[in-house]
């Protein structure tokens, strides 16, 4: 096997919402490879450190104020990005919020909010990129789901609702789009230690760790929270030409929590 297959070489990555997190990561995994690197975020500042960060790293990335949300300015980005930079080959969409409600408590602009970010910009932006793919003869989309992609928990509702919809959303990119040579996959993290999940691992006042962190560790075989960085070599995987024939398939990256019932207490 030539393993140059696993080489990103000359290829345009865009990753939404990857001024850190795990978008930062899977970006930085994507400039080791060789791709050029495009990211967005929601506002100049954020972007900003996204660029200091990036150079930190001796990465010279693209970065670009965009909400995904906003179908219009997505467009916009896209024509933006092919005229600067290039057509994209690689979509990662990783731009994602949730909303920790009880859902009888949930508002439905709450709700709606959460599906815009995490469902309705996926299909916006791999809607934007799709074309080009298609006139290049090639294309990878991926697509950040979830454990709540297949499981429910209490006050994740609209999260849950976005993500298993992800799910669905990648197999029918997968299905409508695989006779093109596009490739479209999801990564399912499983807990990931970033800003997002900071509030479930916050210490007690009384020093003892959060509940909900010693309930992670009990339910991952690995006993540990994740990291961005436990991402990084399935994304370059799917992103890379030694996935070709991987398509519509969501990779669970969750140190085995959707295979094991929990540690006995
Ligand atoms: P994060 O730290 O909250 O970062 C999310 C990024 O997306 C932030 O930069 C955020 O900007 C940006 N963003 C939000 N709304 C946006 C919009 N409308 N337009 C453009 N950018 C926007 O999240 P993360 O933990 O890195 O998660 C990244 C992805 O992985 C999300 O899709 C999340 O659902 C998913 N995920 C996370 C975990 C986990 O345990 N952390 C596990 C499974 C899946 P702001 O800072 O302005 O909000
Ligand atoms: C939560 C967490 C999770 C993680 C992730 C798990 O409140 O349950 O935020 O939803 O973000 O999606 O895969």
């Amino acid at each position: 096997m030539d393993m140059n297959a696993f080489s990103l070489k000359g290829k345009i990555a865009w990753i939404t919402g990857a001024s850190y997190g795990i978008g930062f990561a899977i970006a930085e995994a994507y400039a080791a490879a060789g791709a050029t690197i495009v990211f967005n975020d929601i506002n100049r500042e954020l972007v900003d450190k996204g660029l200091a960060a990036y150079a930190e790293k001796g990465i010279k990335a693209h970065g670009y104020v965009c909400d995904v949300t906003n179908e219009e300015a997505v467009q916009a980005l896209v024509a933006q990005i092919e005229k600067e930079v290039g057509a994209v080959d690689i979509l990662v969409n990783n731009a994602g919020i949730i909303r920790r409600i009880p859902m009888i408590e949930m508002s439905a602009a709450e709700f709606r909010k959460v599906i815009d970010v995490d469902l309705n910009a996926p299909f916006i932006c791999s809607k934007a990129v799709i074309p080009a793919m298609i006139k290049k003869g090639h294309g990878k989309i991926i697509n950040i789901c979830s454990m709540m992609s297949e499981l429910g928990r209490e006050t994740v509702s609209a999260y849950a609702a976005a993500k298993g919809g992800l799910k669905m959303l990648t197999r029918n990119i997968c299905s409508e789009y695989g006779e093109a040579n596009i490739q479209c996959n999801g990564i399912g993290p499983g807990y990931i230690a970033t800003p997002q999940t900071a509030p479930l691992r916050e210490r007690q006042p009384d020093g003892s760790r959060h509940p909900f962190d010693q309930f992670i560790v009990s339910k991952t075989p690995a006993a540990r929270w994740g990291t961005p960085e436990d991402l990084q070599g399935p994304a370059v995987f799917l992103a890379s030409d030694a996935s070709n024939f991987v398509n519509g398939h969501i990779l669970y990256v969750d140190g085995g929590i959707l295979a094991y019932i929990g540690k006995q207490p």
